[in-house]
């Protein structure tokens, strides 16, 4: 027995407990207005230079019920190039935003189960936004994430269709989401505490509207390729183009 099998007897025994991880989520906030009529935006795209790296291939074969769902090889998914364009990259304003502070959207981030691999492997939400996880699957996947900055949560999900949302209350890039039942199972979910993030899919492509003109950091994470960072001034009404470029893929 893996010691992951202790946790997770652990927390479907006491799974709303292992599930609470929104402390710190109910206290009120007040947006500071942003003045549109002068805010910017910034634009970009994440590249691979040269050939994308080889991806893993998964064996479902121990379980026939998630190798059900896939007619062909699965692939670890974590390092998606399309004509050097790079999917799954979580690009943000690191830094810059001072101490604005900005509404949180009722409206939850969807990350589902579905033949024994999350859809989308990599999130973003801002802090204490609902975060729904979904079990499209007819099998037991426990859902474990591990933050550093906020509780861990780590909870059963046995029934298919079965749903249940998480708050996390403190920014952090990135938090790591794993399945103890499928160890193949990982998410990356991306927390900032404000509206200019973005997870780029086929084209590479990111935007970030409505931002207030002012100096700040923008940055790209990706699993395999890292992290890049590149500063920009944006004044009054203006576009820029911040593009990230990721060379010597490991
Ligand atoms: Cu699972």
């Amino acid at each position: 027995m893996r010691a992951p099998w202790i946790g997770l007897a652990l927390c479907l025994a006491l799974a709303w407990a292992c599930g609470r991880s929104d402390s710190g989520c109910d206290r009120p906030r007040t947006a500071t207005p942003i003045d549109r009529a002068v805010a910017g935006r910034i634009t970009g795209t994440v590249t691979l230079q040269g050939a994308p790296p080889p991806m893993r291939t998964i064996t479902l074969a121990g379980d026939p019920q998630c190798a059900a769902g896939h007619p062909g090889p699965v692939l670890s998914g974590d390092a998606l190039v399309h004509d050097g364009r790079v999917e799954n990259a979580f690009v943000y304003v690191k830094d810059g935003l001072g101490d604005r502070t900005f509404a949180v959207p009722d409206t939850a981030v969807t990350i589902d189960q579905a033949g024994c691999l999350y859809a989308p492997h990599v999130a973003g939400a801002q802090a204490c936004q609902p975060v729904q996880f979904v079990n499209s699957d007819p099998v037991l996947h426990n859902v474990h994430g591990t933050p550093s900055q906020s509780p861990p949560w780590n909870f059963g999900m046995a029934v298919r269709g079965s749903q249940r949302a998480v708050r996390v209350p403190h920014p952090e890039v990135m938090i790591e989401v794993r399945c103890d039942v499928h160890p193949w199972m990982r998410a990356w979910l991306g927390i900032v505490d404000h509206p200019y993030f973005a997870v780029t899919r086929a084209d590479g492509r990111f935007t970030f509207s409505d931002l207030p003109p002012g100096d700040y950091v923008v940055a790209s994470w990706h699993e395999r390729f890292g992290t890049r960072e590149s500063r920009v001034s944006i004044g009054p009404r203006e576009v820029k183009d911040v593009s990230f470029t990721y060379a010597g893929a490991p």
